[in-house]
């Protein structure tokens, strides 16, 4: 089958589409449509929301996917993953529209990501805890392996782009410099960086510590998507005992306005996002 390499495709967000991309896109699509339950999606792949079959139009629900998130890791074969977010749809009658899906994150009904490692896992949580599970290939199921994983509140890891250095505020190169023991305030973490959000993410959970990726001068608004990366992946952080913030509020609490709003994200450990929106706010007073 041919599924490796450049698709010959720009997506909305401006990137060159992977063929991998465009088929985990349709898969999703093909899986939700015809549930019956979903009566509008939204892909991080496609400029606007998605209706199911019509059969399903009265679905109660909305489902937001990046169908395939670390695309620059596909053809090395390096961890790369699929994140969800299923928000309650709010429109009384008719189709489904995109007032469905600028819901804040803090509504999500579930949240997760499967992601494709050395096993393929997935993790969701329903507002009720975090449940991690594995595939099994020789039944074909997943086996729950983590029930109600707990992250620590403090980790070893942060975990950035640092190439960008140049282009953040004096604030994130605050941080960074702290978390490498270069200041004083040193709290000396260890770095760790796949480039796919959800392996950088999912480690991040199991053994703590800090995933950041700011606003900087090439991208102002931060380069991640709001509500097909940040918002489910925030979910999952908060009920793990986490958090994420967009470095002065919850990620959870952004009122969405556009379908592919962009924010900065620094999502993990609890204590570690509050030391990082700490240094940032007290740099920005210093600036001033
Ligand atoms: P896509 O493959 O879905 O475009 O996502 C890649 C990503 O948004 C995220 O998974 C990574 O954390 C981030 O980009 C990596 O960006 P850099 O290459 O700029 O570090």
């Amino acid at each position: 089958m041919d599924i490796l390499g450049a698709a010959g495709r720009i997506n909305v967000q401006g990137e060159e589409q992977q063929k991998l991309d465009v088929l985990a896109n349709e898969v999703m699509k093909e899986a939700l449509r015809h549930t019956g339950r979903v009566s509008l999606m939204a892909s991080e792949e496609e400029e606007d929301p998605i209706p199911a079959d019509p059969s399903a139009a009265s679905g109660k629900y909305v489902v937001l996917f990046d169908p395939l998130d670390g695309s620059s890791n596909i053809d090395v074969n390096v961890s790369i993953g699929t994140i969800f977010s299923i928000q309650r749809r709010v429109s009384a009658d008719g189709c489904a529209n995109v007032i469905d899906c600028l819901q804040k994150g803090r509504e999500q009904v579930a949240a997760g990501y499967v992601m494709y490692g050395s096993s393929t896992v997935m993790v969701y949580s329903a507002g009720n805890g975090v449940h991690c599970f594995t595939l099994d290939p020789v039944i074909g199921e997943f086996r729950l392996i983590n029930h109600d994983v707990e992250t620590p509140t403090t980790g070893k890891y942060y975990s950035i782009n640092e190439s960008n250095y140049t282009r953040w505020s004096p604030g994130y190169q605050k941080v960074v410099r702290c978390f490498k023991g270069v200041d004083d305030e040193g709290t000396g973490k260890n770095a760790r960086y796949i480039g796919s959000l959800v392996a950088d993410f999912h480690r991040n959970l199991l053994t703590g510590g800090v995933f950041m990726y700011p606003a900087d001068t090439k991208s102002p608004k931060g380069k991640l998507r709001l509500l097909y990366e940040a918002c489910p992946l925030a979910f999952v952080a908060e009920q793990a005992g986490g958090a994420a913030s967009d470095g002065t509020r919850p990620i959870l609490d952004i009122e969405p306005t556009e379908l592919h709003q962009r924010t900065p994200l620094v999502i993990g450990s609890r204590d570690d996002v509050a030391f990082v929106e700490r240094t940032l706010q007290e740099v920005e007073a210093t600036v001033q």
